[in-house]
């Protein structure tokens, strides 16, 4: 069945392999993110390698009024199946004490403030379409804190908590409800969080193969593809050198 899947945060790493493997399998799609241009080019792109249809809405997902006034019954989301919440990031990396406070406003802003906004914006065209898959993007850092994780952790906890939650509250309306939890994997995520120090970046992923991208799309697009009887509610996982947040063999 040819589904409409709207991906957060597609402009680059998970959310534009996501939107990249649905396209592929002929699936129509609307886009999100900050970066206007780079997701224009993305969805002509797309467009023409794949022939589906795609929607490109440019917002902030901290921003309650931008995310109401792009998604809030909006007549793109008609017939809405999917909605992956994947926009997020992490900010900085240091022991609770020498934290930034602005840097923890953005990851609770973001990645936990932005997905309930999303998701309550969204949900009744889901819920009108009598059926529906909501997929948050979690992270291993939100089944086990790490030293100087402390607020990235706590967003992504929260992820996990309520995703369980919504699967809950959302039974009655027949939407699956799934959190995928991947380990370290080499997107934009380790510029962002080192704030554009590429060396500190890269030295992530030196020594062992990390997560990509496209394993993670490759989760997310069957977890979406199961029968409708079916729900996946909950997937951790790592590249095969990562056991968990603490074990890494190099
Ligand atoms: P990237 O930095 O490559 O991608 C992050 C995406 O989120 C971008 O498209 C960005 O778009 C979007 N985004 C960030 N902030 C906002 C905002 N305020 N409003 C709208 N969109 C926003 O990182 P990843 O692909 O790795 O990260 C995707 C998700 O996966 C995040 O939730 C992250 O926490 C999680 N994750 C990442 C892991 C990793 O090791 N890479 C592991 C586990 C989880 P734009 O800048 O255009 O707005
Ligand atoms: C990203 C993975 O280990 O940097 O969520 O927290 S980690």
């Amino acid at each position: 069945m040819r589904k409409k899947v709207l991906v957060t945060g597609a402009s680059s790493g998970f959310g534009k392999a996501i939107a990249e493997k649905f396209a592929a399998t002929g699936h129509d799609l609307v886009i999100t993110g900050r970066r206007a241009e780079r997701l224009e080019a993305f969805a002509e792109a797309l467009r023409q390698s794949h022939g589906v249809n795609v929607v490109v809405k440019v917002f902030d997902v901290q921003q309650r009024d931008a995310v109401f006034a792009a998604l809030y019954q909006d007549p793109a989301l008609e017939n809405l199946d999917v909605l992956v919440n994947n926009a997020g990031l992490a900010l900085g990396r240091d022991h609770f004490d020498e934290g930034n406070i602005d840097d923890w406003e953005t990851m609770i802003d973001t990645n936990l403030k932005g997905l309930l906004y999303v998701t309550r914006a969204v949900l009744p065209s889901l819920i009108s379409n009598g059926k529906g898959h909501v997929i948050n993007i979690g992270s291993t850092a939100g089944k086990e804190a790490y030293e100087k994780g402390n607020v990235y952790c706590a967003t992504k906890t929260g992820v996990d908590a309520i995703s369980q939650s919504m699967r809950i509250d959302l039974l009655k309306h027949r939407i699956k409800v799934t959190v995928v939890h991947p380990g370290a994997a080499e997107t934009e995520f380790s510029m962002v969080r080192f704030k554009g120090d590429e060396k500190t970046a890269k030295s992530v992923y030196e020594g062992y193969k990390p997560l990509q991208a496209e394993d993670v799309a490759d989760t997310v697009h069957y977890c979406a593809n199961l029968p409708e009887h079916v729900c996946i509610n909950s997937v951790v996982m790592t590249c095969t050198s990562q056991a968990n947040s603490f074990y890494l063999y190099k």
